[in-house]
């Protein structure tokens, strides 16, 4: 029987953060037996906003050992570099030219980016604002039924809903409509400087979020200085989300509910909590950084190098079916 195919990506574009491993990664492990998986590095998407070369190349094998080291297997699942597979690009391009400029620009993402680079006084490129369109290239490109994303990318699954069924209409039956894939626990682990903004790579501050290579004294540092919210008791609710969002963390490493985790803490105060908390992130990272230390690089480029020769043969397929329908001589 054909297995449902999911597509998912990274983009290497800076420190890999428990927001991405318990927001994305993990669930992919989880799904991998279940579906024909196919993961990605997306330097592409990167490249979207100024990278440093050297920074770059280091960041997009570092992204491969951290999907290997959370359990992603290569023999069950194809992993790849983006740029690998040139089919992505060429089929933006086409895309391209079935998307509604209004479309791109009520993106959040891209508002929300654009802001921050105009704050930070870097033009904003014309690659961030056709982000979702290569995104949908990326989806599009392996007839993939589900995405297992965070909730932030959901706007971004929506347009690529609405270009294949657009590009279906006008053409022909072509792209399966994918579904997005949302596993409701920790679909949003949020900033430790700000609860009200989701932890991301590329927050001014480092203290937004606990990368995936940070050291047990960086963790504990950050951890410490997590903000929290008023008063002193540990419960888990809305009115509270600087406290609920970390022990939404701690739920997530620790696979403990977070009323479990509220009755641990009934008499005692942040101070506890936060000091177990660290111990909860420092053993759940030490035996992944371990892991991950285990790949050298060469191997990683090997498994990557596999990966895109598996996946080529679909993306090709895919495109020149595309080509042929939209009236290109081949
Ligand atoms: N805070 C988060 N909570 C849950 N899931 C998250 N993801 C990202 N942040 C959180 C999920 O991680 C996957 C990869 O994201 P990406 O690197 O492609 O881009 P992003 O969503 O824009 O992630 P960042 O960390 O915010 O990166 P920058 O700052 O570089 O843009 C996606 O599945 C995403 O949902």
């Amino acid at each position: 029987m054909n297995r449902q195919r999911i597509f998912s990506g990274i983009q290497p574009s800076g420190n890999l953060h428990l927001g991405n491993y318990l927001g994305a990664i993990k669930n992919w492990v989880k799904l991998q037996d279940e579906y024909d998986s196919i993961f990605c590095v997306v330097d592409l998407h990167a490249i979207t906003v100024p990278q440093n070369p050297e920074e770059l190349r280091k960041k997009t094998l570092e992204v491969a050992k951290i999907y290997l080291a959370a359990g992603i297997d290569p023999e069950k699942c194809s992993i790849f570099i983006q740029s690998h597979v040139s089919e992505h690009t060429e089929l933006m391009w086409i895309l391209n030219t079935i998307t509604k400029i209004p479309e791109l620009n009520k993106m959040t993402q891209f508002k929300d980016k654009s802001v921050s680079s105009d704050v930070s006084n870097i033009s904003i490129g014309a690659g961030l604002l056709n982000y979702p369109v290569l995104m949908a290239a990326d989806i599009l490109l392996y007839d993939t039924n589900l995405v297992p994303v965070g909730e932030d990318q959901l706007q971004h699954i929506e347009i690529t809903r609405t270009l294949a069924k657009r590009f279906n209409k006008r053409f022909g039956e072509t792209f399966v409509i994918p579904e997005p894939y949302i596993q409701k626990e920790g679909m949003r682990i949020m900033g430790l400087d700000d609860p009200t903004k989701k932890m991301s790579k590329s927050a001014s501050s480092e203290y937004n979020y606990i990368a995936l290579t940070d050291d047990e004294e960086t963790i504990r540092k950050k951890i410490k200085k997590a903000v929290t919210d008023s008063g002193s008791e540990i419960v888990y609710c809305d009115d509270k989300p600087a406290l609920k969002n970390l022990i939404n963390i701690y739920s997530l490493l620790s696979d403990t509910p977070p009323k479990e985790i509220e009755k641990k803490y009934e008499n005692k105060g942040y101070a506890d909590f936060k000091s177990d908390l660290a111990d909860v992130a420092v053993s759940f990272m030490k035996p992944f950084q371990k892991k991950m230390k285990e790949y050298d690089d060469e191997k990683v480029l090997e498994i990557l190098r596999q990966g895109a020769e598996r996946v080529r043969p679909l993306a090709k397929k895919k495109l020149e079916e595309v080509k042929k329908k939209i009236g290109f001589v081949i």
